[in-house]
């Protein structure tokens, strides 16, 4: 039977990378709390035994620590009887090549939980299942293929009888989707495309919503020239959200292909957009498009944050996600209804808000600012000043929320780009970016700080409080019933800071530069923090990569450069106890 509801339930473990189905990131574990979390020692570490960027968090279940790496995603089984004495080693024999079409580093965010097996999502797309006790495999499956430029660097998620499963490749021309694979024997459930037909898609043109409004048939292909779709982006390479109530699944998926605007007029429907699809069928119950024919790489991956909350007096089930593109919005989970929709960084600049007047042609649209945009005078252009950057606002390190402050703790980016888009042949399995990108502070950023750490509150629109970072926060944020919020910091700082004020409790240095998603649980009885270091990701593949040339990395070696003053290389897992 299905364990994962009962699991997730028990604070003591963790089964899923985002805790609960609702993305909160809320642990009500409260042993470790504000007043002694300044206490906080190391009680064990574990070398991971691989470099390059490592994000994601362990799991715990019934005794036992599973530990991934990034390629070559290697899986541990640790005893936490014995300070994680290695139970099991699982190492997948992967072809090597599948790092040369891995846009952002070779992360892996992490394994999945279900029904007395582990899942791992690899690199090359093959998921598989392992016997938790053992690390037996009980079976496995290609979900796309890496020659035509797919990979993946995504957790999966289980809901039920199915496994909910991304794929990633934008950047080469992969067509995005999310596919749903029993969980029993590894079989294809139902598969739905980012672009194209809607047969293909799982639209229904006259129950499928954007805003309250059916879509109509063929909503993406006429939103393309010609086949553009085929090769049209859109992966959903981020996180996953499923309402049990709604029975609705909820992602998004990433920018539409190729970074040059101009090679693909059109709205260039469903990439960029919130999808909210029925987890049994897969049709899409509702969408919406947030950054319609995208020209700054603004993926809308970025996890969805299920809250129960009252607005002007009634209990709303809302839908929290803070976007690439420096826009955080509140929508309804069961409507699509958008409610709230602000910049969470202020020097945001390329549109001036989003349209909230229901009664206006533009509706749910950015106002744009066209000295932002990057095609008016065409390609082989640099146009300047845009922010923020392309790795956004905020990239896929997930926010948290606590229901006792009500506020969101989100890691975020303060930096602006210059941007300069070029006319790219697609060829299969190649790189299909079109554009040369360099990116640097924000022009507000004191001292050169291009992070912060900043709670929100999703109702009023506003920032409560701010914690300037010397660098982009590329860590998962965690908050408890201690009253407790914890974070990473890409110098290789764990910092916790009190709930509501954002003061700094408690902060300890660990190896590398931390891009992981910090975690807790409980052991016999005692609570533990847990978090990976390792620098990469796209902030860190300048280290992670050994980058000489100074826009590699699609801009973010020399943005970066500065950290190589403060860390590493180095896997390793650090873990905590009073
Ligand atoms: N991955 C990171 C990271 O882990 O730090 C950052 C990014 C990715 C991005 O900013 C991307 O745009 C991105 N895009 C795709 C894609 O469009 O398929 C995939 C990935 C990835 O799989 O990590 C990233």
């Amino acid at each position: 039977g299905d364990d994962v509801p009962a699991r997730i339930a028990d604070p003591a473990q963790q089964v899923i990378q985002t805790l609960d189905y609702a993305n909160t990131r809320y642990s009500r574990l409260d042993q470790i709390n504000a007043e002694n979390v300044g206490k906080l020692k190391v009680f064990w570490t574990f070398s991971t035994g691989v470099l390059r960027g490592h994000e994601g968090s362990p799991l715990v279940v019934d005794g036992i620590m599973y530990v991934h790496t990034p390629f070559p995603n290697n899986v541990y089984a640790l005893d936490l009887d014995h300070e994680g004495r290695i139970l099991w080693k699982y190492e997948p024999r992967q072809d090597n090549e599948v790092a040369a079409i891995m846009c952002c580093d070779l992360v892996y965010r992490g394994l999945a939980y279900a029904q007395g097996m582990v899942f791992l999502h690899q690199a090359d797309t093959t998921i598989v299942a392992l016997d938790a006790r053992t690390g037996a495999v009980r079976w496995r499956v290609a979900n796309g293929d890496p020659k035509r430029g797919e990979s993946n660097t995504a957790t999966v998620m289980p809901v039920k009888d199915k496994l909910i499963v991304g794929i990633a490749g934008a950047e080469f021309g992969a067509r995005g989707h999310i596919s749903a694979y029993n969980i029993k024997d590894g079989t294809l459930a139902w598969r739905a495309y980012s672009t194209g037909p809607d047969a293909q898609m799982l639209i229904d043109p006259e129950k499928t919503t954007e805003l309250g409004k059916p879509v109509g048939p063929d909503s993406s292909l006429k939103s393309w020239e010609g086949e553009q779709w085929k090769i049209g982006g859109g992966a959903p390479w981020g996180w996953f959200a499923y309402d049990s109530k709604l029975n609705l699944v909820y992602y998004g998926s990433a920018n539409p292909g190729t970074w040059n605007p101009s090679q693909r007029p059109g709205d260039n429907k469903w990439a960029m957009t919130i999808f909210a699809r029925d987890a049994d069928t897969g049709v899409a119950r509702w969408v919406y498009q947030m950054t319609p024919h995208d020209q700054w790489d603004y993926d809308g991956v970025n996890e969805m944050i299920l809250t129960d909350q009252m607005v002007d007096g009634r209990l709303r089930t809302l839908l929290t996600h803070f976007d690439r593109n420096g826009f955080a919005y509140t929508l309804d989970r069961a409507t699509g209804e958008l409610l709230v929709a602000e910049k969470f960084d202020p020097s945001v600049n390329w549109a001036k808000g989003i349209d909230l007047d229901k009664a206006s042609p533009t509706y749910g649209r950015p106002i744009l600012d066209p000295k932002y945009g990057t095609e008016a005078e065409g390609e082989d252009v640099t146009y300047q000043g845009i922010c923020p950057a392309a790795l956004g606002s905020k990239n896929q390190q997930p926010a948290a929320w606590s229901p006792d402050t009500g506020l969101f703790y989100v890691p975020t980016s303060h930096m602006c780009m210059d941007y300069e888009p070029f006319f790219v042949d697609y060829a299969v399995g190649q790189p299909y970016v079109g554009a040369t990108l360099t990116m640097y502070p924000a022009p507000d950023a004191k001292d050169g700080h291009t992070g912060s750490f900043i709670a929100w509150d999703n109702l009023k629109g506003r920032v409560a409080w701010t914690i300037p970072e010397r660098f982009s926060v590329w860590s998962g944020a965690l908050a408890t019933a201690g009253g407790v919020v914890f974070y990473g910091t890409l110098e290789g700082y764990l910092k916790a800071v009190d709930a509501k004020t954002g003061k700094e409790l408690f902060r300890f240095k660990t190896p590398s530069g931390i891009v992981g998603n910090v975690m807790t649980y409980e052991h016999r009885g005692r609570q533990y923090v847990a978090v990976l270091s390792g620098i990469g990701g796209w902030a860190g593949i300048g280290l992670a990569a050994g980058l000489t040339d100074p826009n590699a990395g699609s801009g973010a070696k020399d943005a970066y450069a500065a950290l190589s003053s403060y860390t590493a290389l180095g896997g390793q897992l650090t873990v905590f106890a009073l």
